[in-house]
């Protein structure tokens, strides 16, 4: 079951370039094209050639840097388009055509008939220049079914490698990427690749569900960047998958996905959202003391990801007013103090009371407890004085 066995295709050299505040120089395709090798995507899609000089060019420097993945560009179902591509060097060529209406009226203008004509002589071209090959419709979920599976039967007889389900607008929901998949993958021979916007928030719910129906492949990027608010995110896709099991993901150094997110976070002049998966800064921090209490004891009852395994750890909040001794505890600990469980809780009710009259910060707990732990030495002193 593909589940166990697919590839990421990282679109963020591609989709990502097409974030609005997206720039990046050749030096920083670079630099992100060798960090998501090192973390072990299978796959980097790049912009096409055809859209400006320096696109060409990096698509030859990057397909000559010899990473591990394979080196993909994407280009418009031409035969121009698809010569270009093969003249870079690369080691694939994705090529996109749209199948609904409103593409066909108000885009390209071309027939279901005049699309499979087309998508034959292209896919026949690059398959005779032994580079793999994908064919996808894009805005599939606006298409008409029957229309996407007879181009798709007719690329597929012709051998090509994958087959892509472009969600261009974000509108499908699990269930019916579910059906399309299913439904794809008892038709055709090929590989089914998964390409899907997060407009309405289904980004990595639905790339899941490709995958649980067959897809083989998933297209993401680093945060999600790309066209209006993008599409699944790595770092999303990598927790989906991650919490069902582990195992899934191992082949990924997972760490990794720190210094992606915030390297790509920085090139596009964003923050990294708060509660981003995995890497948002409240992703591992628990707040209310039955939380905290829990989670001392065993990280597992709140946690599904257990940060350690990428590089991060969690924080327990507690200075505020829903806070437990127990995290009380864990805080003087960490600071070397040493309290009783009866001061423990009594400075538990006073940091509490002390919130509720106002914003509190950690050092303001940390002083309460340092004073009350000084206290307690000095007494302590005194006794072991007085009892010489
Ligand atoms: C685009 C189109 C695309 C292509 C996806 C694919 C989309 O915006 O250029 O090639 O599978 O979302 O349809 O990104
Ligand atoms: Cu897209």
């Amino acid at each position: 079951m593909s589940l166990e066995n697919f590839s990421i295709i990282e679109s963020t050299l591609r989709e990502g370039e097409q974030f609005v505040n997206a720039f990046f120089s050749t030096a920083e395709k670079i630099q992100i094209a060798t960090l998501l090798d090192a973390f072990g995507v299978e796959y980097l899609e790049l912009t096409s050639p055809l859209a400006s000089p320096e696109s060409y060019n990096d698509c030859v420097t990057i397909a000559g840097l010899g990473l591990n993945a394979r080196i993909l560009t994407h280009t418009r179902c031409t035969l121009e388009d698809a010569k270009k591509a093969v003249d870079t060097g690369v080691d694939g060529v994705d090529v996109v055509i749209g199948t609904s209406s409103y593409l066909r009226d108000f885009s390209h203008g071309k027939s279901i008939d005049q699309i499979i004509e087309l998508a034959q002589v292209v896919v026949e071209f690059l398959l005779s220049q032994g580079v793999e090959t994908r064919f996808s419709t894009e805005d599939s979920l606006r298409s008409d079914s029957g229309d996407i599976l007879r181009v798709y039967q007719a690329v597929d007889a012709l051998g090509v490698d994958r087959v892509g389900i472009a969600d261009t607008v974000g509108v499908g929901t699990p269930q019916q990427i579910y059906a399309l998949v299913k439904n794809l993958r008892s038709t055709i021979k090929a590989d089914i690749e998964f390409h899907g916007h997060n407009d309405s928030g289904c980004a990595i719910a639905n790339a899941y569900a490709a995958l649980e129906a067959g897809a083989t492949h998933i297209d993401t990027a680093v945060l999600g960047i790309g066209e209006r608010n993008g599409i699944t995110p790595l770092g999303g896709l990598v927790a989906r998958l991650y919490a069902t099991d582990p195992a899934l993901v191992k082949k990924y150094h997972l760490p990794l996905i720190r210094n992606l997110d915030s390297m790509v976070a920085r090139m596009v002049g964003v923050d990294i959202p708060f509660n981003n998966y995995i890497t948002g800064f409240a992703s591992f921090a628990h707040k209310a003391g039955i939380h905290a209490k829990a989670v001392l004891n065993n990280p597992s009852t709140y946690e599904i990801l257990k940060p350690e395994d990428f590089g991060l750890t969690r924080y327990i909040h507690v200075a505020h007013r829903l806070t437990g001794w127990n995290a009380v505890k864990n805080r003087a600990e960490q600071l070397g103090l040493d309290l009783d469980d009866g001061q423990l809780k009594y400075l538990t009710e006073k940091i509490k009371a002390a919130a509720d009259s106002g914003r509190l910060t950690l050092d303001d707990v940390d002083s309460l407890l340092y004073t009350a732990a000084n206290h307690h030495s000095e007494n302590g002193l005194e006794t072991a004085v007085y009892s010489m």
